[in-house]
């Protein structure tokens, strides 16, 4: 691709790299084209689009986010099944959006990038193949729960049955009536746990840490619902909007201060354990660290499945895996045909390991050598006309990742509109203004319920945890525009000729 001047309009026209064809990816492609941008091209690693939904098919993927505030907001979905929607229908989703913005043929599947280098001006690309292209922006849209953490627990190589980590899951596995051991109490664990511990001959969950699980129970749409939705779109927007200021008025908040908020989404996990009827199994249930210190586990239906004699709670610590199963330190023998590992992500790589060389020859792997990071979740210093969505302290946590995507790649698309019409040829956030921003979120960060001493993947090698500390609101408060004098900006043709025009 060559750069390119749109006459007709007077515009410019970038060429604009998208890194992952998840859901970030997809709906940057899709607020492209909506702005009538044409050259830009999405890279994937995996051999489907989709990301995360397309990665994860564990049986009982489900979302815990309400569907109707994990959606597009150009898209809206009339047709969701539940309140939340099983993790295939998010998948077919994400590829009808997909389809329905012409964006197949802008995928590139099975290509990953190994580097992009800020060279004259221009990203120059590079895919692990070798394949070579120059873009005037690059999007990082590759996710924050992508790289597997399987422990490194000896003798794992011995055991003669399946194993495999939860979002890479093995479906030649046969699981009815096998013995099923689930390793990891997060998210992935229970609901994985409430799919297969009823189908299993044994179930063992295996319990490192307890986690709280805030009862919310699904409900199914209705088909009058879902006709008069299609009949009357807009009724979509009022109620996707009710949803998301349920969602960030109760959870957004809770996490951040002390309140009513706090106190009512805690007591309701408190009492939700007592839906172990055992005082002995409850207490083993039952976690000694405050109720969204981790990310909250929700969803209805796991505690009574452990009154089945065959299905128990295993929180003796691992010793090691052998040839017929899992030996805890107690002596025991876990005689197993299947162990999955639902033990979470390494969530604090985030564009790596693809490489990005900025100005001066600055590297990303050095740059956060330490903890990512980033200006207001999306920009970095050094690294011009490069964004990130879903980036470092992105508002993760229960919070709805198609809004907050949404939100940067809004951003994304003023800055890239600068371009366009000539005014900035390149742009940075500047150091001060970046330091200025961690700094100002380190302070209110140990305020948060998330600092209140649990070990999470929340938290990074600094100690602190790398999420966003203020509520939902002002992420998109501060994304409006760029505030001119936090960024370093290369004027463009434009802005240069008015310059000139006046004398400056
Ligand atoms: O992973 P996790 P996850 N021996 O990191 C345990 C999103 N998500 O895949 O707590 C024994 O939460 C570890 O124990 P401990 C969501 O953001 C969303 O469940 O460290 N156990 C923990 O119990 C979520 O937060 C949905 O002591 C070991 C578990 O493994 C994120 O994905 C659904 C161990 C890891 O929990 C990750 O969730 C699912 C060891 N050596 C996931 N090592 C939605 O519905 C680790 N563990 C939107």
């Amino acid at each position: 691709m060559t750069q390119t001047t749109n006459g007709g309009a007077g515009l410019r026209t970038p060429r604009v790299a998208i890194i992952g064809a998840g859901m970030s990816g997809i709906g940057m492609a899709c607020k492209l084209r909506m702005a009538g941008i044409e050259t830009f091209h999405i890279y994937e690693k995996w051999d489907d689009l989709g990301g995360t939904w397309h990665a994860n098919t564990y049986p009982g993927l489900s979302c815990d986010v309400p569907s109707r505030n994990y959606q597009y907001t150009f898209a809206p979905n009339p047709d969701w099944s539940q309140i939340f929607s099983p993790g295939p229908e998010i998948w077919a989703y994400l590829n009808r959006v997909a389809d329905d913005f012409d964006l197949k043929g802008r995928v590139s599947l099975r290509t990953e990038v190994a580097e992009a280098r800020w060279e004259d001006g221009e990203w120059k690309l590079r895919t692990k193949a070798g394949d070579e292209a120059v873009y005037d922006f690059v999007i990082t849209a590759a996710g924050g729960l992508v790289q597997t953490k399987t422990p490194d627990l000896a003798g794992l190589a011995d055991f003669e049955g399946a194993r495999f980590h939860s979002a890479e899951w093995d479906h030649s596995v046969p699981l009815e009536g096998r013995r099923i051991a689930v390793v990891g109490t997060g998210s992935t664990g229970m609901q994985i746990t409430r799919a297969l511990a009823p189908v299993a001959s044994k179930f063992e969950l295996f319990q490192r840490t307890p986690q709280w699980i805030m009862p919310l129970a699904n409900r199914r749409y209705t088909v009058v619902g879902k006709t008069l939705l299609r009949r009357f779109p807009a009724l979509n927007r009022p109620l996707a909007r009710a949803w998301q200021i349920v969602t960030e008025g109760t959870f957004g908040i809770a996490v951040i201060r002390p309140g009513w908020q706090r106190t009512l989404l805690s007591a309701m996990c408190r009492l939700h354990v007592h839906r172990v009827r055992d005082p002995e199994l409850r207490k083993r249930f039952t976690p000694t660290d405050k109720p969204m210190c981790k990310r909250l586990v929700m969803g209805t239906g796991f505690y009574g499945l452990f009154s089945r004699p065959h299905v128990h709670l295993v929180d003796s610590p691992i010793e090691r895996v052998e040839a017929k199963g899992i030996r805890t330190t107690d002596g025991v023998l876990h005689e197993l045909d299947v162990i999955v590992m639902a033990t979470g992500f390494d969530a604090h790589l985030f564009v790596r390991p693809m490489e990005l060389v900025g100005t001066d020859g600055v590297k990303l792997s050095q740059t956060w050598e330490l903890e990512p990071y980033g200006y207001r979740s999306v920009a970095l210093p050094g690294f011009p006309n490069v964004f990130m969505l879903i980036g470092p302290h992105s508002p993760f946590g229960n919070q709805s990742l198609f809004l907050i995507s949404e939100t940067q790649a809004d951003f994304a698309m003023r800055c890239i509109e600068l371009w366009r019409t000539g005014e900035v040829d390149a742009m940075s956030p500047t150091r001060e203004a970046t330091d200025r921003f961690n700094a100002e979120m380190k302070e209110v960060l140990p305020d948060t319920i998330w600092a209140s001493g649990c070990k999470s993947w929340y938290i990074g090698a600094d100690g602190t945890p790398s999420v966003w500390p203020y509520e939902a609101s002002h992420h998109r408060e501060i994304l409006q525009a760029p505030e001119p004098a936090d960024w370093d900006m290369k004027p463009g043709p434009t802005r240069s000729a008015a310059r000139e025009t006046a004398g400056v």
